[in-house]
């Protein structure tokens, strides 16, 4: 982690035309992201998850703790075990956990239990966020904004995998317990998400949604 003094920043200003054109630019590549739930098992070079790693670990986080780890899976048999408990959580949640006002709002995106991408997309990055620090001898120390942290963090990453030209799912089955489990994560760590990445399957359908427009989402003063 970077020492306690103080640089130059490096900063670029921009003509504001130049501006206007690469917010403009950016909102356009953004609009074209599309969570899919149909991945193809094309290989995705490594290089690439690790620049959208690099990426993601560029955010912002509390009192710059970082509190964040991502466990990049794309071993099949640790997919398969990943997928098995996932469909177990995810049956119980279709079947007994889910409130009817739950599973209608979740009804437009078409789920259920099956969770087949878990073994057919690459790379499952496996997102958790770090409770508490944890020093030499184990020593704890206290983390925070460690959702908000983690969050940022995840958007970040979102963003690079699509400007990379990937597809991604943000998978979250209802508890994620058997995710520490089966990666022999430490103590400290809490899965966030699951991010599936790949390349869509050629068969691949989204649902017809519709983002909201600015202003309903947002109020200048
Ligand atoms: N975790 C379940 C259910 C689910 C919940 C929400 I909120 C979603 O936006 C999508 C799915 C599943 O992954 O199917």
């Amino acid at each position: 982690m970077p020492g306690s003094g103080f640089v130059p920043l490096s900063f670029t200003e921009r003509p504001v035309d130049e501006m206007r054109r690469r917010s403009r630019e950016f909102n356009a590549l953004m609009q074209r992201r599309r969570t899919i739930r149909e991945f193809s098992d094309r290989p995705v070079p490594r290089e690439v998850i690790e620049d959208c790693l690099r990426a993601a670990g560029s955010a912002p986080s509390g009192a710059n703790q970082q509190p964040w780890h991502f466990i990049v899976v794309s071993d099949p048999a640790i997919k398969r075990r990943i997928r098995q408990a996932a469909e177990q959580e995810e049956y119980e949640f279709y079947h007994r956990l889910a409130s009817d006002e739950w599973l209608e709002a979740l009804a437009p995106l078409g789920t259920d239990w099956h969770k087949p991408f878990l073994e057919t997309a690459p790379y499952l990055i496996v997102i958790c966020g770090q409770a508490y620090g944890l020093g030499s001898e184990g020593r704890r120390h206290k983390h925070y904004y460690v959702k908000e942290s983690v969050g940022i963090a995840t958007g970040i990453l979102i963003a690079a995998v699509h400007n990379a030209g990937l597809a991604c799912l943000t998978h979250t089955p209802g508890r994620m317990g058997f995710l520490t489990q089966i990666l022999g994560r430490p103590e400290n760590e809490r899965p966030f998400l699951i991010l599936v990445v790949g390349y869509p399957a050629e068969s691949a359908q989204v649902p017809d949604i519709r983002r909201k427009p600015l202003e309903e989402i947002a109020t200048f003063v």
